[in-house]
């Protein structure tokens, strides 16, 4: 990356592309050196301006007044360019129109809702882990755990039918892919999106749905009149585009921490209930969800510079969250730390609605592991799956110890 100084205010300028492959195999060199060129860096491929520090990415997450979310959470502009699908009802919405859906989310994803899936989300993960294990101490963990377990349970609680699962996890990779530029990523999964679009639409139908899980929660909050009936399908889609890819990919990074920093599975051993702080940690290391864009609603001051209004502005979390201002010893797993606070489910108004849901997924499937597995290491080379929003594994060969 060559950074220059911007003729007219002094702002750092860069002409990097965080979406190209080499920065998504690793992009953790470029966020240190847009943390340390200055609290913002403009991006002069992309005409926008990026923040890496932890305080200025919790400022604007936090001020939707400003940093609006209705122009898109990804480069594209809303206001001028077409969107490739309705917009999200949640994300990509701001307050007043955000609020009936944002609270009838949180009222079926809550605690609550969740406490009635805990022993049976644990059952399944003690049944999955001891199927894998039956099969021998050698496999790929993206495969047999990341995508088996929220798989097994995640369309179930929605109240999909059997058939077209599989649709799940390629729509939610277009949809994070989508909120990049239109490069080959973008692309690749263009040709089937029609398809896997229509079949998603079909799924938020009320016909289509359980009569029991968050999909009829939330038809039935439309029979209440807490959201219109139209309202209602592009809730549920806002589960099958969110909720699957997400938790995917979280529970292959809180696997790939602890293959490689064994000292700290050995504490999840001795403290199971760590657990839950343990997949905290393993989203503030990894941040799944990489960035996401803001628009401005009026010029605004981020340290010397002044972002004009209705331009585009990119937080990226991952570099937040590794930010030596905020953390001690930042690139360490550590489950001695408290990783409250991190932003790598976002903050503020839009936080993570589903991020009770992907804790209890992870926690059910790490506490069935530790009580089973002694060691668990890597047994061969790993690959990335590249995406434009998402830090992904493609596999995770793994050796485990069987306690
Ligand atoms: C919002 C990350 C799992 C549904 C968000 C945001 C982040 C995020 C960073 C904030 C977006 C913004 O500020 O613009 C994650 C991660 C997950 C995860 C890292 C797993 C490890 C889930 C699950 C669901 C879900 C399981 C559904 C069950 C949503 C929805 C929003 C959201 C609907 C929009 C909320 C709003 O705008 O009010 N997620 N998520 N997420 N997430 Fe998650
Ligand atoms: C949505 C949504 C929410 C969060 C992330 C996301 C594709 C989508 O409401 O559709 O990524």
């Amino acid at each position: 990356m060559t950074l220059t100084a911007s003729p007219t205010d002094g702002l750092p300028v860069s002409d990097v592309d965080p979406f190209s492959h080499e920065v998504l195999e690793d992009p953790l060199p470029l966020h240190e050196q847009l943390r340390e060129a200055g609290p913002v860096t403009y991006l002069s491929r992309y005409d926008v301006h990026a923040l890496a520090r932890y305080d200025e990415v919790h400022a604007a997450l936090v001020d939707w007044q400003e940093f609006q979310s209705a122009a898109g959470v990804g480069l594209s502009n809303f206001r001028t360019e077409e969107p490739w699908r309705p917009p999200s009802l949640l994300l990509e919405a701001d307050p007043p129109q955000h609020d009936a859906p944002r609270r009838v989310l949180t009222a079926v994803l809550g605690p609550r809702a969740l406490r009635r899936l805990r022993e049976r989300w644990a059952a399944d993960a003690e049944e999955l882990v001891d199927q894998v294990l039956a099969e021998g101490t050698e496999f790929d963990a993206v495969t047999a755990l990341s995508q088996a377990f929220p798989l097994r349970v995640f369309p179930d609680a929605v109240g999909l039918g059997p058939d077209g699962r599989e649709n799940l996890l390629p729509y939610g990779d277009h949809a994070f892919n989508a909120f990049g530029p239109s490069n080959d990523l973008v692309a690749q999964g263009a040709p089937r999106i029609a398809e896997l679009s229509a079949w998603v639409g079909e799924q938020c139908q009320r016909e289509s749905l359980a009569e029991e899980g968050f999909g009829a929660a939330i038809w039935a909050a439309a029979d209440r009149g807490d959201i219109t009936p139209q309202q209602a399908p592009l809730i549920v889609r806002s589960l099958l585009t969110a909720g699957v890819d997400t938790t995917v990919h979280g529970i292959s990074a809180v696997l790939y921490a602890f293959a490689s920093n064994p000292d700290q599975w050995a504490r999840l051993r001795a403290e199971p209930a760590l657990a839950r702080v343990a997949f905290d940690e393993a989203i503030r290391w990894e941040s799944p969800v990489q960035t996401f864009f803001r628009t401005t609603t009026t010029a605004v001051r981020i340290g010397d510079a002044v972002v004009p209004e209705g331009h585009k502005v990119l937080m990226f979390l991952a570099a937040a969250n590794r930010d030596p201002r905020r953390w001690a010893d930042p690139d360490a797993f550590d489950l001695g730390r408290d990783p409250s606070g991190h932003v790598g489910f976002g903050m503020g108004l839009h936080q993570c609605v589903g991020q009770h849901v992907a804790r209890l997924e992870a926690e059910s499937v790490l506490t069935a592991l530790a009580r089973r597995v002694a060691r668990i290491e890597l047994a061969g080379p790993t690959r990335r799956h590249h995406n434009n929003t998402l830090r992904a594994w493609g596999n995770l060969p793994m050796a485990v110890q069987p306690a």
